[in-house]
């Protein structure tokens, strides 16, 4: 019996570190307060058309006022960890200049409450809310957002603000959160703030968000503890060809290209992939884009490497005329994927979560064995992973939420299974603590492990929080 308890349940090595994650705008709330400007994020919600609903953040979960108590939700998931992002704008207001004091000092409260809790807050510089400043709305004129090189050396600047201030006190830090969504979102298909639509300047913006990691990384190692440690995450894509026809293989090379390697190419393999050069340099003059040293700043050493996974993309070849027809029906053709719009998506078979993408936990697998077998004695950790579903309390108050333990089980399995196969990956976050602002979905989409209802602002912990405390504290999941 004791044998086959013993098998009967996934162990994690020891150490391994649970958590759960969220992100500045989608929680916070309290725009106005304290010091803190407007940002991208601000600016499009308040936009019409560009949120679901007309949602915006200016309230969201009130965290702001309510993170106590939401650190006590914490203790009771039995967090080991909780990831979170620092507001910019909060920080250093429009992005230029002194740090912000009443704005550090939320994080410096949250954090102390965090390790009053026996917590590890692991600080995230840049979830998406760029200053609005930066963007446009200097007195002086300039802006630009990520497009511009300048953006980059203002980041490295907020990193050294922001490492002076809580570096005693937070020793695991990340410096972007999924620049792909930043520049290609945000430049790109223009469904994210700042909501611009040119595929030369998303290719800009991705460079400079690039150079931000570096100039970020150099501020963060000159001014932390030798202790602490650095890492970016990055929603990397599990790329998969329809067929294994060669033209469907070349889709899946471009896409792992634009997708994948400009970042980690210059991040962690020591410059830009010559393939991605080619396949866009009818879209941006990169030679103009690149200056000397860029590659060697973008690669500066980092200690880990967050990845951010949600389902895999399955491509396939371009259909021939295709890009010709749809631009005689006048649909507009703003695509996320510069150099390669006209690849072919297809959804992955199987079940879907309520955001329509498929719930495939071998993507999750595969991705954590690719970039082991690409990225050898580089530590892993799973930065977010989750799903949405429609829940809803019912009469009793209870969420039963059996979808999300689901998934939960199924993705944490995975991981189990690919540490078990030689991937070294050191933790696991869930996204997320809580329902929040689904960026440009609104309130409409539950990703939380804690019910939030808006009207009250009522927390309540659905049957997934409390799987994932029962996993967290037997450091392990049951058998399939
Ligand atoms: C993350 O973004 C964010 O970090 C987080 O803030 C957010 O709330 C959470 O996930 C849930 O959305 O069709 O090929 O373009 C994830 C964003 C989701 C972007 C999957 C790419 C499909 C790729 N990614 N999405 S594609």
């Amino acid at each position: 019996a004791t044998a086959s308890a013993a098998v009967d349940r996934l162990h994690f090595p020891p150490g391994f570190l649970w958590g759960a994650a969220t992100a500045a705008y989608q929680i916070e709330g309290a725009v106005a307060e304290d010091g803190r400007t407007p940002s991208i994020w601000d600016t499009f919600s308040h936009t019409p058309d560009k949120v679901a609903n007309g949602d915006t953040g200016d309230i969201a979960c009130d965290h702001y006022h309510r993170y106590r108590t939401d650190v006590t939700l914490m203790s009771h998931l039995g967090l080991q960890a909780y990831r979170f992002s620092l507001s910019w704008p909060r920080v250093q207001p429009g992005g230029r200049g002194p740090a912000n004091p009443a704005g550090l000092d939320f994080y410096r409260r949250l954090v102390d409450e965090l390790l009053d809790a026996g917590i590890q807050p692991v600080a995230t510089l840049y979830h998406w809310d760029l200053p609005q400043e930066l963007e446009t709305g200097h007195p002086d004129g300039s802006g630009g957002g990520w497009t511009e090189r300048e953006t980059a050396e203002r980041f490295g600047e907020y990193a050294a603000l922001a490492a002076d201030a809580l570096g005693d006190r937070v020793a695991l830090w990340t410096t972007l959160n999924e620049p792909w969504c930043s520049a290609f979102l945000g430049y790109g298909s223009g469904v994210h703030a700042p909501g611009r639509t040119d595929p030369a300047l998303a290719l800009r913006a991705a460079h400079h968000l690039n150079l931000a990691h570096g100039r970020a990384t150099a501020a963060l190692r000159a001014t932390l503890p030798a202790h602490a440690q650095i890492a970016v995450s990055l929603n990397l894509h599990q790329v998969r060809p329809l067929t294994a026809d060669p033209a469907d293989l070349d889709a899946a090379r471009r896409i792992d290209a634009v997708g994948n390697r400009i970042f980690t190419g210059p991040m962690l393999s020591g410059g830009y992939p010559a393939d991605l050069l080619a396949d866009t340099e009818h879209v941006v003059d990169w030679n103009a884009l690149i200056r000397p040293g860029d590659e060697a700043a973008i690669g500066a050493p980092i200690d880990l490497l967050g990845i951010n996974y949600y389902t895999p993309a399955v491509v396939s070849a371009p259909t021939p005329g295709a890009a010709a027809a749809h631009h005689a029906h006048g649909e507009s053709a703003h695509s996320p994927w510069p150099g390669s719009a006209d690849v072919n998506f297809h959804a992955p078979p199987g079940d879907t979560t309520d955001m329509g993408w498929t719930i495939d936990p071998t993507g999750l697998y595969d991705l954590l064995m690719a970039v082991s077998r690409s990225h050898p004695g580089l530590p892993l950790a799973i930065t977010e992973n989750g799903a949405a579903f429609p829940d809803a309390p019912t009469a009793d108050g209870q969420v039963r939420d059996h979808d999300r333990i689901d998934y939960l089980h199924r993705h944490l399995a995975a991981v189990h299974q690919a540490v078990a196969d030689g991937a070294d990956v050191r933790g696991y976050f869930l996204w997320s603590l809580l329902d929040n602002f689904e960026w440009a979905y609104g309130y409409d989409k539950r990703f939380g492990a804690v019910h939030v209802d808006y009207a009250t602002q009522l927390r309540t912990p659905k049957a997934s929080a409390r799987w994932y405390a029962r996993a967290i504290g037997a450091n392990s999941v049951p058998h399939l």
